[in-house]
């Protein structure tokens, strides 16, 4: 059978669904969790469109299939380039090395080696779903080299990269051993979207000082290998939410009900504070518990009155230092219960798994304080689903600037969770500023997202690729636009 094409291509590590075999034997495809699929899952709704990316499962991959409306393409990736490619390269090399080095980063030339074979892969199997003349959409920081290596096989495609997770700055992307190959891997694009202007500009500024290459605004001239010269251009498309389908699921009578049935069943306290994050050192989990602990310590907070529901879903649990974080945060937990718990009535819930939406919504609408402390995040999708679903303009939030949600929610709590005296001095705020301060400062935030939901994200990602500086230009002149 012929491959389908497609005119526009997404490409991202993992496919949006996770295979679960029906109690018929019969395979089932759930949505897997995370920002990404999150944001692009409502995005490609609207559109026809392919998705390229990896099933989740070692070996061969399943043949391409239709789901939830789109095309799936799965691409293969062997039990060792899980652990090279995956876990290796793009967790413990570039997570860390991209969200300031919070945890060292490991460097490795056999996982580069599979990094690079991966995303040959994935080049191909965009290739073989691209219709000609199509838009390809590449995704985040596993798959940067696949934009020059669709260049290299189709000059047809219009190709553009979005970085989900920050851009890091230049003395940290320096380390990177194979700091020039991913800045050449990333300028076979045409156009390349960054959470944050900060963003864009790092990686110009990388491209500049680390391998010479001329900028000027927001753009950087590149010459392929066909000795053709190009205008690459960068520039912050901050992502967002499907504010319109989230707010429709928060106002369900089923999803209220539940709200009012969770904080019955916590036993009415005052203030409910709510965590929700993967399980990652860059959300700042203990950094946030380490300020509810004190809180309780020095008496300005007390259980049952109060209560702190942490939902912190499961996340790379083979990478090391993810191990390490969850046995930290369960210690911290079993000491905060076993020092400030009445029977019945822990002072902390914690909750190691992951919920469907609906009950996502409901813990958002009967949280009073929601607390999003990363010490580095590309956006943070949490800060803007808290907001969404409260209607009632009930809430608060109390927000990193460490996040890219920071610099267009600033009505939120803001904080530092590096600076523990002033994440209490935060929460406390958060807990007891007047109730109609309050409001105002949640329609503020509400209507921001509102206006700028994830279809505006998209359709601004495609727009800008669409417009992006113009085809090789063999006399080596600038391209057409700026
Ligand atoms: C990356 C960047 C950027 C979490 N637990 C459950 C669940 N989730 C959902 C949340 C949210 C998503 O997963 C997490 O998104 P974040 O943005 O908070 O964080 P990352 O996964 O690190 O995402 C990040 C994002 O990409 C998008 O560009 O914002 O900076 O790191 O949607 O609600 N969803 C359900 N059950 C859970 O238990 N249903």
């Amino acid at each position: 059978m012929a491959t389908r094409k497609f005119d526009l291509v997404i490409a991202a590590n993992r496919l949006p669904v996770d295979r679960v075999v029906g109690p018929d034997g019969r395979n089932e495809w759930h949505r897997s969790p995370g920002g990404l699929v999150t944001a692009m899952d409502s995005v490609m709704r609207h559109r026809d469109g392919a998705w390229v990316g990896w099933a989740g499962e070692a070996g061969e991959a399943p043949a391409p299939f239709a789901e939830a409306g789109m095309w799936l393409h799965p691409v293969p990736v062997s039990r060792e380039e899980i652990t090279s490619y995956y876990e290796g390269f793009s967790n413990e090399t570039l997570w860390p090395i991209y969200h300031d080095v919070i945890v060292p980063a490991h460097f490795h030339r056999e996982w580069w080696a599979d990094y690079r074979a991966v995303n040959e892969r994935f080049a191909e199997a965009v290739c073989d779903v691209a219709a000609p003349g199509a838009k390809v959409w590449i995704h985040d920081y596993q798959l940067q080299l696949v934009p020059a290596l669709v260049r290299e096989r189709r000059s047809d495609v219009r190709i553009g990269w979005f970085n989900h997770i920050p851009f890091p700055p230049v003395e940290l992307f320096a380390q990177l051993p194979w700091r020039s190959r991913i800045i050449e891997g990333l300028l076979g694009a045409d156009y390349l979207g960054f959470q944050r202007q900060a963003d864009a500009q790092n990686f110009l500024r990388a491209a500049r000082q680390l391998d010479g290459r001329t900028t000027k605004g927001e753009t950087v001239t590149t010459t392929d290998p066909d000795g053709s010269v190009r205008v690459v251009r960068a520039s912050a498309v901050p992502i967002s939410v499907d504010y319109e389908g989230l707010d429709e699921l928060a106002r369900t009578p089923a999803v209220e009900q539940r709200a009012e049935q969770i904080r019955a069943s916590l036993g009415d306290p005052e203030v409910v504070m709510l965590g929700v994050d993967r399980l990652d050192y860059t959300k700042g989990i203990r950094h946030r518990l380490k300020a509810y602990e004190e809180l309780l310590v020095d008496g300005t907070l007390r259980s049952p009155e109060v209560t702190f529901v942490q939902v912190a879903t499961p996340s790379r649990e083979r990478v090391a230092a993810y191990r390490q974080l969850r046995s930290e945060v369960e210690t911290t937990v079993g000491r905060i219960n076993g020092t400030y718990s009445a029977i019945g009535r822990p002072a902390l819930h914690y909750l190691h798994r992951s919920y469907p939406r609906e009950e996502m919504a409901a813990l958002f609408q009967m949280a009073d304080v929601m607390l999003v402390t990363p010490l580095r995040d590309g956006m943070n999708l949490v800060a803007k689903e808290y907001v969404t679903c409260r209607h009632d303009d009930g809430g608060a939030l109390v927000l990193s600037e460490f996040t890219g949600a920071w610099h267009h929610m600033k009505q939120a709590f803001v904080c530092n969770p590096h600076d523990i005296e002033g994440l209490k001095l935060t929460m406390m705020r958060a807990i007891e500023t007047d109730p109609r301060q309050k409001r105002r400062q949640m329609r503020a935030l509400r209507r921001q997202v509102s206006e700028n939901d994830v279809q505006t994200w998209a359709d601004r990602f495609l727009t800008n690729l669409e417009l992006a500086p113009e085809r090789p230009d063999r006399t080596g002149a600038k391209g057409a636009r700026p």
